[in-house]
């Protein structure tokens, strides 16, 4: 297949002013009419007009009312000797029934839906599909009335009717122009829940949320999250909706999260659906999260788009900035930004470190579904923090208001987004742009050197990037402190240092006393940093460090040396040692649940996850680090049982449950006491474990007890699993809970497990959340995937899927992504592995990509 690069990119030859819809959807086969009024682009030389399509059955193609000469191949339609301005009237057949990759228009269990991004619209009907092409839709839909009694298209209603044979219609406009893979439609039997949003200006928003019958009470918080994005949206960036109607629609089979088609996004159930009793306080922020970013992409994304897709992070990492920012001001700012990070460096670290590094732009693709990547979302999230980490919030606020000001309406580039950023802040973001274009995650050394004589203190500073080929410096702004030795900051020393060459000293004078550097507070910038720190100065940040971030990670610091250092005394056949000193800084952390919340201790008392602790080795013994790791966690709980106790006795939840961030702290903390006694494996931890499941009214306390129980041997786990499962089996949503605790278990026997569990009623591959739940889940799991059964079950289960969902094959298949840092002999295992997934007959090209690179 061949690779595509941003180089190569032209501005399209035709235009596509109004496109007109027609949908006959029938069982087994669903009518495609389109009307497109279409122009020459005066700013391109004359050439046919080449339209994309994708299993499109063509029964006709008309232009200006007459039958014209056209070509195809099984992608294309080329029409010559078009004049300047035109009307292309086509007629497909489709078959949205059996379209198992859920892109384009498909069946699910109640209904028909659409997912376009990235290049959807191409199996509906022929056309120019490329986000540079924006047009105004008008929609019509025809459906059995009975079958799907609601008919939804993007923007306004506009007239509905009935038909012969108990059919019915409805048509839609969408006033703005839009590109296409902004379109929607939806046709099922949904229940809707109502109500309304007053602007800042007082237009009236009608809002919308349609889920599968009988599932109205899991949507209130959902709702409440879409009214409060829009409020927060107008508060903090004066943007307001333009919308007379905002749709959201859940549907059970989705490749993703969920997508921002104009006033009609189509969600994952996951993302919508919530009540206590079935959905944890994880989920609960969650939704909000991701109702706020389908929101907000209605500016950074809809009214403003992407020229390309290379320019994907344009909208994506500015919409996900958006929406932690959100997410931090309604929860708990604190405990956001250590989550994020633990994310990054979870999943984006690894993946810039590994085969499919790119940068957040990329220069080429083969397919482009491929890159809605930890890279173009999370680290471009990091990249839009770091803007407004160097020209301030108001500096910020004023450069979205010029990008607005300039583009509102238009198909643009990273470069006029940052050109706005720097004509309304004066700042010279030339350098900047590097973090665009070069990937790989920086890795700073940082020395200090203190001279008492002169009161001098020097940070001297180097960059260095593993990946990047032409490796020019980054211009990274790093916050730091200097502590005293009693913990308090030194005078004047906060501040913010801009990095801009590959070594560069910073001085600091008038210092009395050699200080404790805190660097890279509240993590202002996406690198990894080394710096020889002491465990006393690591163990005084954990303490005094008024900066969050910069608190708990003095403490991930600690915990990490300490996991490091047994796992090669583990695999040398040593036994591993762990000093007084952590312990009494985990006692001391107990302590501080009431001044620090009890979320940030949740997080503290936290270790760094093996796929992150994975990455600071050259060769990973996945055996000998989660051996290591368990070991810790063990240590702990032996040594401060008593505190663990306490803490969750003292925790009890008082009252009935509310997702409130105050409370969910407290279960977090709760739960995370009851992870760790559990590590002593005694009957009575046990019954506490499962007396805490039984008795939870709410799934957070439910869910963490058997998430606990599901990591040890014992009577009890199977006790718990078995009635979880018989009294949720049929909430979809908690049938994937139950199958990833058991595939994220330590347990030896989970490829067993897993293995059964693909037969089980539970499962089916042609559900996206049950493989990532399943199938996924187990890739992530470092010690139980890394074995050469491991390696071939998950080769199998990813040719299995991709004949029915390439993109989620890919997805599965990126579980291989760091094979190469492992053992010999695993590496022999997982080459063989990926040799047989390269070598299946028809292999969609989402994989070929993935495995070639992984291979390559
Ligand atoms: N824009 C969609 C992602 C579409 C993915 C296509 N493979 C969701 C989001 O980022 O909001
Ligand atoms: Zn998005």
């Amino acid at each position: 297949p061949p690779t595509i690069y941003l180089k190569d990119y032209t501005a399209p030859a035709y235009l596509v002013d109004t496109v007109d819809l027609d949908f006959v959807i029938a069982t087994g086969a669903t009518t495609v009419s389109a009307t497109l009024a279409m122009r020459r682009n005066p700013a391109v030389a004359a050439q046919p007009l080449v339209l994309d399509g994708e299993e499109l059955e063509t029964l006709s193609v008309a232009v200006d009312g007459e039958k014209v000469p056209f070509s195809t191949t099984p992608t294309t339609l080329t029409i010559a000797d078009l004049p300047d301005a035109f009307t292309l009237h086509t007629v497909v057949r489709i078959d949205p029934d059996r379209n198992t990759r859920l892109s384009g228009l498909y069946r699910s269990k109640d209904g028909y839906f659409t997912q376009c991004e990235a290049q959807g619209f191409r199996r509906i009907t022929w056309f120019l599909d490329r986000p540079d092409v924006m047009s105004t839709y008008t929609v019509t839909l025809h459906a059995d009335k009975a079958t799907y009694p609601v008919l939804l298209a993007n923007g306004n209603p506009v007239a509905s009717g009935e038909e012969a044979d108990g059919r019915h219609w409805a048509t839609w406009n969408d006033p703005f122009r839009k590109p296409a893979y902004l379109f929607a439609l939806v046709a099922g039997k949904l229940d809707g829940l109502f109500d309304t949003f007053q602007t800042a200006s007082g237009r009236s928003v009608q809002l919308a949320i349609y889920v599968e019958p009988g599932k109205l009470d899991q949507c209130p918080h959902a709702m409440a999250a879409l009214q409060k994005s829009m409020k927060w949206d107008e508060e903090r960036f004066g943007l307001e909706c333009d919308l007379d109607h905002y749709m959201i629609v859940a549907v059970g089979d989705f490749n993703m999260g969920a997508m921002e088609n104009k006033g009609l996004n189509i969600f994952n159930t996951k993302y919508v659906l919530a009540r206590a009793d079935v959905a944890t306080d994880v989920d609960f922020e969650n939704i909000d999260r991701v109702v706020a970013h389908e929101y907000f992409h209605n500016w950074t994304g809809n009214r403003v788009t992407c020229r390309d897709w290379f320019q994907l992070s344009l909208k994506e990492g500015l919409t996900v900035f958006r929406d932690q920012e959100f997410g931090a001001d309604l929860h708990n700012r604190q405990t956001a930004r250590i989550r994020e990070v633990r994310g990054l460096r979870a999943a984006q670290f690894p993946e810039d470190a590994g085969p499919m590094a790119h940068p957040i732009r990329p220069a080429s693709f083969v397919e482009i579904n491929n890159f809605y990547t930890s890279t173009v979302y999370e680290k471009g999230a990091e990249v839009i923090r770091m803007i407004q980490t160097l020209i301030g919030r108001d500096g910020f606020r004023a450069g979205m208001d010029e990008y607005f000001r300039r583009h509102d309406g238009q198909a643009v580039t990273c470069e006029d987004f940052v050109a706005a950023m720097a004509a309304a802040s004066g700042f010279d973001f030339t350098q900047f742009m590097r973090w665009y274009n070069q990937p790989g995650t920086p890795h700073l050394a940082v020395d200090s050197v203190f001279e008492a004589k002169t009161g001098r203190y020097t940070l001297h500073i180097k960059q260095s990037n593993p990946r990047a080929s032409d490796n020019h410096p980054y211009l990274i702004p790093i916050r730091i402190a200097l502590f005293d030795a009693g913990g308090q900051i030194i005078a004047g020393s906060d501040r913010t240092l801009l990095l801009t060459e590959n070594s560069q000293q910073f001085h600091f004078d008038g210092i009395a006393a050699e200080p404790v550097p805190s660097l890279l507070r509240d993590f202002s910038a996406p690198v990894v940093l080394d710096y020889a720190y002491t465990p006393q100065q690591l163990t005084l940040l954990l303490a005094h460090e008024s900066d969050p971030f910069n608190a708990w990670e003095a403490g991930q610091r600690l915990a990490s040396t300490l996991i490091l250092d047994a796992t090669a005394a583990i695999a040398a056949g040593q036994a591993p040692v762990w000093p007084a000193s952590f312990v009494d800084a985990a006692r001391r952390l107990l302590q501080t649940q009431a001044e620090r919340g009890a979320a940030f201790v949740a997080e503290a008392l936290t270790l760094p996850g093996e796929s992150t602790l994975a990455e600071a080795l050259d060769i990973v013994d996945p055996d000998a680090l989660h051996a290591a790791r368990n070991s810790l966690r063990r240590h702990l709980a032996e040594q401060l049982e008593g505190e663990f106790a306490g803490l969750y006795a003292g925790l009890a939840p008082h009252g009935a449950y509310t997702p409130s961030s105050e409370e969910a702290g407290r279960r977090a903390l709760r739960n995370t006491c009851l992870a760790y006694l559990l590590e002593l494996n005694t009957p009575a931890v046990r019954q506490l474990a499962l007396q805490q499941f039984r008795s939870a009214d709410n799934m957070t306390d439910q869910f963490a007890a058997l998430a606990a129980l599901a990591q040890t041997e014992c009577t009890e786990r199977e006790t718990a699993l078995a009635e979880f499962y018989q009294r949720w089996q049929h909430e979809a949503l908690v049938v994937d809970k139950w199958l990833a605790v058991q595939s994220g278990s330590r347990l030896p026997d989970t490829l067993a497990t897993v293995k059964r569990l693909t037969g089980h009623p539970a499962f089916d591959i042609g559900n996206p959340n049950k493989v990532y739940a399943l199938l996924r889940n187990f890739g992530a799991n470092l010690a139980r995937f890394h074995t050469p059964a491991g390696y071939a079950f998950l080769a199998e289960q990813t040719q299995l899927l991709d004949g029915k969902n390439p993109q989620v094959a890919s997805r599965l298949a990126r579980c291989f992504d760091r094979w190469k840092k492992f053992d010999g002999e695993r590496q022999k295992h997982a080459r063989l592995a990926l040799e047989s997934i390269r070598d299946h007959q028809g292999l969609s090209r989402d994989v070929l990509e993935i495995v070639n690179r992984a291979l390559g």
